[in-house]
């Protein structure tokens, strides 16, 4: 049967679940989100990883009602936490979607959010393709209300064209460029280079993988204005991340 014939039946099994990891912001006063994570646990096979099944589930039509079932479960748990934003990754063929505009507002509405409560995580392998037709899509997101986020930047076929020619709201440093901050210069000047020219266009800038005391300070230094990792908190489930919502950290 396979993985993708057990992924057909995980969403009637109920074997697909969310996990949230905070978004804090860079004087760490403040929660401003939290980004969804899917979790599949198979009866037959325990815990398996997005990072194996959401690869299957794009080369064959099951992306789709996979990504609706996140959507839908991540906007329902916003309710919890209505201060803060969710924030959803969403595949290279989702976003190709037809009318995905049209898709992702039915799903709010129907939700009863705000679209300024959705964040949608996208990376360059997206907009790389048909970048036009990605201008195009993002900029209506953008009029809609909705945050655009561009994930694992700089590991993609970064193009500085792709942030100018493209409406963003943030950029979200690869966590391997903050792995190697403390290590390696040229790890710390890209991360510096992406925080100064994001902050020049007015782009908030993420930082991920932060998981040392270190790094905190590093990237508060050099002007990251929002970070996520371990240090603050691994993904965890909507009961226990309802409880960050107004944490400090
Ligand atoms: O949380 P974790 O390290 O297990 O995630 C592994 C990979 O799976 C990451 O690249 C993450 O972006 C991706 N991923 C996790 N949840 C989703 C999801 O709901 N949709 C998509 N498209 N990717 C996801
Ligand atoms: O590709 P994307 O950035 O969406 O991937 C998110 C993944 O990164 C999740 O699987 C999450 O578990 C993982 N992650 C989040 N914070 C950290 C961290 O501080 N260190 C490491 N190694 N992984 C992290
Ligand atoms: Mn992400
Ligand atoms: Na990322």
């Amino acid at each position: 049967r396979g993985i993708e014939g057990g992924l057909k039946q995980a969403i009637d099994r109920g074997e697909l679940s969310l996990e949230f990891q905070p978004i804090v912001s860079r004087d760490r006063i403040e929660v401003v989100g939290f980004e969804a994570l899917v979790r599949w646990n198979t009866s037959d096979f325990g815990p398996i990883s997005p990072s194996t099944f959401i690869p299957i589930a794009e080369e064959s039509n099951l992306i789709h009602e996979l990504g609706d079932w996140v959507l839908a479960n991540a906007l329902t748990e916003l309710a919890a936490w209505p201060g803060q934003y969710v924030s959803v990754n969403f595949s290279p063929r989702q976003f190709r979607r037809t009318n995905f505009v049209g898709h992702i507002t039915q799903a709010v509405l129907a939700a009863g959010i705000e679209p300024s409560q959705l964040q949608i995580e996208i990376t360059e392998t997206a907009i790389f393709d048909d970048s036009d037709r990605a201008a195009e899509t993002l900029y209506k997101l953008r009029q809609m209300g909705f945050r655009i986020a561009l994930d694992d930047f700089g590991t993609g076929y970064s193009s500085l064209y792709n942030i100018r020619k493209f409406a963003l709201d943030s950029l979200k440093i690869d966590r391997s460029f903050i792995d190697g901050m403390g290590r390696e210069r040229e790890s710390a000047a890209i991360v510096h280079s992406i925080i100064h020219l994001g902050r020049a266009l007015g782009l908030e800038i993420i930082a991920e993988g932060v998981e040392t005391e270190a790094q905190v300070q590093a990237l508060r230094i050099a002007g990251a204005s929002h970070l996520q990792g371990f240090y603050f908190s691994h993904p965890v489930p909507a009961d226990v991340a309802r409880d960050m919502a107004v944490a400090r950290f």
